[in-house]
């Protein structure tokens, strides 16, 4: 034990703890300084960072017995409070620099202590001061802070006013397509905004804390499992394992397709005849504290018969590999695509054909934010689970039964969440907590630390697809073969909706009247497969707008030019690769937008770069849908308040993205007749005691379809209110005519779920752009540099256009990611933030630019279609397309590190 007196954002402030306590937890667990985000841990992310004596240190790795007595520290709560915010936290707000706001303390510190030492930095020198000081942001792509960190300095020297920043009401009181910032964002900046592992230190005396006993093999059958070592040790109230599971102790994949070989019920909660996948959860350790957890989980003994691990598709699908589940093949489930004529005789006399096998990688989601929740019984003797899940109802509904509580006793609610690109499409440790807390009945959190949230979340699933196209010597596209094949790890649930993908997907955008092809999703035991945004957008349209440019270059014609000459058009009626018109054919405007762009783009490519440096410009066609397959649907409700306010209720799941922004966007202009002002409109969101089922915040759907559910309540309180000369009625005099005051609203989308031969009309709405990226490309490594990006979209009328711009620059920075650094394929090695590749600031480009063409969606909610996937579609196409454009390096396998581009210059 130590004591120490430090002098904390101005205050003196005595402390005893540990010698090997951390900085970060002690200024979190003993002082509540909650701003001081714990992320990766290791001193990777920047999201500890503080100030300690005028300098900015990483505080996460730093232990108290190296920090001296009478350190100055300061940490965001010191630098402004909602009530009084600093600049550099309004320019945040302003510039939208906050989306799930989890890495935001950490820069507003970072952002404070460089403009201390420097108050005019420019924008490189700003990129060089977070780049050197690990400042790391999964959501934004870092833009956004560079041009707050500017506006912030300028305010600071006097040369901008504070008011310049704030939000102004637009004369009309519309905040539909403005830039009002986001509902969440003054906590976000401030460092007052409570995520999952800021509540567990709120959590009431005596809740367990649980550490998990995991697998460290990929494939092994269970001979036994001992707990009594760990069960005597100190502090510890129980070991958990499977036999303390009342119902089938499964997580249920909600197996979609009735030609799946499998039955959705393979994913155990806790590990009881097999290990499938390295980290999977053999115990649950709960304990008076988190160490105690741990050291008791290192004393359970696990004997395991080790059986061969088949780490990718082509292994599992070897003759002699044994299958994974028993019972089920490793090739559960197969997916056609056929439309228009046979294939064959049009391949037959075709002009040109060409071909090529691409890999879209393992992706790893990278959330800043580990992944954290907890449980407890309330009053009702319900189980009551917090976490980061996106789609609340449908995980009651997927670990009820594993659980053996009947869904009515299940209540699921939202943390705020620190990013989750998807990975929350799953439930990851939901039923883990919800096991725990009926075992022990008492209330228990569960943290991962990151390397947990790496080795033990699910991952996006590689893709491995062959594809031919067949055109006419002028450009025409006139069929296409495809073959793809779906390493979704040993988990099946929603393996085969990606699956589906390949048919709706590869060669969409393009007019393709005949196509043929096969899908496979494979079992194996690298990590489950779980949605990663864009959800098959980017593994299925990888390979053909790679093709597109090799048919180009084999034609002789630009590679911008034959997209062009093959798009979708109205007057000729083209139609999807499922056979279904577009909703609105919006490609013709998008090219004539992107032409500009284009020729700017190819014209600094053609410059000359520095010395052993080239350079190169590439294109790619991007499109996904906004919503789930079908006649999606789901349900919002609006309460009028006495005062004349209004309540929504709805599960519209934040990953960050921008939840809140989009309910209350959506409702006010919805509710424009009764003139309400935004702070009028309260937010009571994702707590399914509370709110009706959303549907989960996957394929970026909320807006379309959420959007839709709310403005039907919002229309339905309206007609209730409405008097007979169009004038509302008050709280008063609907509650004395006896009036309901609380309407529900739902929507349905009006789609068709695709048939066997994968045609049908999935989704009411879409979203397509065109990306184009400017690299440089040393020749003596092969590394590559992307200078430029330029994203021309259309995603219909915009809702906000701070959080639309977010996405756009968030998801191309992934996309430089999915294309250069990113993967989770050594366990090992790509179990950090820099060993999986994640995008520093210096490798995302500062230079990138996003133009709108807002065609309205006659099915969008207020004419806007989704925007969240959009941007990572096929930016990685775009890149590898620069790259060969630069240096004759074909990559087709990703992601392209230098020595892979180097090979293929050499090659
Ligand atoms: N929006 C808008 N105007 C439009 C369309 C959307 O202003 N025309 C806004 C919406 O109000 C919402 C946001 O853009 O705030 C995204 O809307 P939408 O595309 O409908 O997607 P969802 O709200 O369903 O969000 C999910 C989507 C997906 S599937 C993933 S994965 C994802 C993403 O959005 N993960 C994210 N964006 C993310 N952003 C962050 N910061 N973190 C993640 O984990
Ligand atoms: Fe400390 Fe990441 S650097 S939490
Ligand atoms: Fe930076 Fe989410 S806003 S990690």
């Amino acid at each position: 034990m130590i004591k120490r007196t430090l002098k904390v954002n101005g205050v003196e402030k005595f402390i005893i703890c540990e010698n090997d306590d951390s900085l970060a937890n002690v200024l979190r667990e003993k002082l509540g300084l909650t701003s001081v985000k714990i992320g990766c841990g290791t001193g990777q992310c920047g999201s500890c960072s503080i100030i300690i004596n005028g300098k900015l240190k990483r505080s996460c790795t730093m232990k108290m017995k190296r920090v001296a007595d009478h350190t100055e520290i300061i940490t965001t709560e010191g630098i402004g409070t909602p009530n009084k915010m600093h600049p550099i936290q309004i320019a945040w707000m302003s510039h939208g620099g906050a989306q799930c706001g989890f890495c935001t303390p950490g820069f507003i510190v970072s952002t404070y202590a460089l403009i201390l030492s420097n108050p005019k930095p420019s924008r490189d020198e700003i990129r060089d001061w977070f780049q050197k000081h690990r400042n790391a942001c999964r959501c934004t792509g870092y833009k956004q802070l560079v041009d707050a960190v500017q506006d912030a300095a300028a305010v600071m020297r006097g040369d901008m006013s504070e008011d310049d920043l704030l939000f102004k009401m637009p004369e009309d009181k519309r905040i539909w397509g403005s830039k009002y910032p986001r509902p969440t964002a003054v906590a976000k900046v401030t460092g007052t905004l409570d995520y999952g592992a800021d509540l567990g230190l709120k959590m009431p005396e005596g809740t367990l804390k649980c550490a998990l006993v995991q697998a460290e093999v990929s494939h092994a059958n269970i001979i036994s499992i001992d707990t009594s070592e760990a069960e005597a040790m100190p502090g510890v109230e129980k070991v958990v394992t499977y036999k303390d599971i009342k119902g089938k102790n499964r997580v249920t994949g909600l197996i979609t397709f009735p030609t799946n070989k499998g039955d959705g019920w393979d994913r155990p909660i806790l590990a009881d005849e097999k290990i499938f996948q390295y980290g999977d959860a053999i115990a649950i350790v709960c304990a008076d504290s988190e160490k105690n957890a741990k050291a008791a989980a290192a004393k359970v003994k696990v004997e395991l018969e080790q059986l061969p691990e088949y780490m990718n598709a082509p292994a599992a699908m070897e003759e002699d590999a044994i299958e994974i589940h028993p019972g089920t093949p490793n090739v559960y489930f197969e997916q056609k695509i056929a439309k228009g004529d046979e294939t064959a005789p049009i391949f037959d006399k075709a002009e040109v054909i060409v071909e090529g096998s691409y890999y879209v990688q393992r992706q790893p989601h990278m959330p800043i934010e580990p992944d954290v929740g907890f449980a407890y019984l309330d009053d009702d003797g319900k189980l009551c689970i917090h976490s980061k899940s996106i789609g609340l109802h449908l995980h009651a509904a997927m670990i009820a039964p594993g659980l053996g509580v009947e869904l009515e006793n299940l209540i699921m609610v939202q943390n705020y969440a620190g990013g989750t690109f998807g990975y929350k499409f799953s439930p990851t440790m939901e039923a883990l907590v919800g096991a725990a807390c009926l075992a022990t009945g008492k209330p228990v959190f569960l943290g991962y630390d990151w390397y947990q949230q790496q080795t033990y979340t699910g991952k996006r699933s590689p893709f491995f697809t062959d594809i031919r196209l067949a055109a006419s010597k002028d450009g025409k596209l006139l069929g296409m073969e495809t073959d793809w094949i779906c390493d979704h790890g040993p988990y099946s649930e929603f393996g085969d909706l990606l699956t589906l993908r390949g048919a709706q997907f590869i060669g969409a955008g393009y007019k393709l009247p005949n196509i043929r092809g096969l899908g496979k999703t494979v079992c194996t035991n690298h990590a489950w497969g779980s949605a990663f945004r864009g959800y098959g957008a980017p593994e299925t349209e990888f390979g053909y707008e790679v093709l597109m440019d090799e048919l180009a270059e084999k034609l002789g014609i630009d590679p911008f030019d034959l997209r062009e000459q093959n798009i979708y058009r109205e007057s000729e009626g083209d139609t999807t690769p499922t056979g279904c018109q577009p909703e609105v054919y919006c490609l013709e405007e998008i090219f004539a937008q992107a032409r500009p762009k284009y020729e700017e783009v190819k014209k600094w490519a053609a410059e000359d770069a520095a010395e052993g440096f080239k350079r190169g410009v590439g294109v790619a066609l991007g499109i996904y849908g906004s919503g789930l397959d079908g006649p999606d649907t789901a349900e919002a409700e609006i309460e009028l308040n006495a005062d004349g306010s209004v309540t929504m209720y709805a599960c519209w799941h934040d990953h960050g993205q921008g939840a809140d922004m989009g309910v209350l966007g959506t409702a006010h202009e919805a509710l424009r007749p009764l003139g309400l002002e935004p702070e009028q409109i309260h937010l009571v969101l994702n707590d399914t005691r509370y709110c009706l089922n959303g549907g989960p915040a996957g394929g970026s759907r909320s807006q379309v379809v959420v959007g839709n559910a709310i403005i039907a309540a919002c229309r339905n309180l309206l007609d209730a209110m409405r008097k007979p000369d169009n004038s509302y009625m008050s709280y008063d005099e609907m509650t004395a005519a006896n009036k309901a005051i609380r309407h529900s609203g739902k929507w349905s989308a009006p789609a068709t779920d695709c048939d066997e031969n994968g045609q049908g009309s999935p989704f009411a709405c879409y979203m397509y752009g065109l990306f184009i990226s400017g690299v440089e490309v040393e020749i003596a490594t092969g590394k590559v540099q992307v200078e430029k990006m330029r994203l021309i979209a259309d995603i219909g009328k915009i809702n906000n256009k701070l959080v639309v711009d977010g996405q756009m620059y968030g998801g191309l920075a992934q996309g430089v990611g999915l294309a250069l650094t990113e993967d989770y394929e050594d366990i090992k090695k790509h179990s950090t933030m820099v060993g999986a590749g994640l995008p520093y600031i210096k490798q995302v480009p500062d230079d990138m630019e996003l133009t709108y063409v807002e065609t309205e969606r006659p099915n969008g909610s207020h004419g806007a279609s989704g925007v969240g996937e959009l941007p990572l579609t096929t930016p990685h196409s775009s890149i590898i397309n620069a790259i060969y454009n630069a240096c004759g390096a074909r990559v087709t396998h990703l992601p392209a590190r230098p020595e892979k581009v180097l090979a293929a210059m050499k090659g």
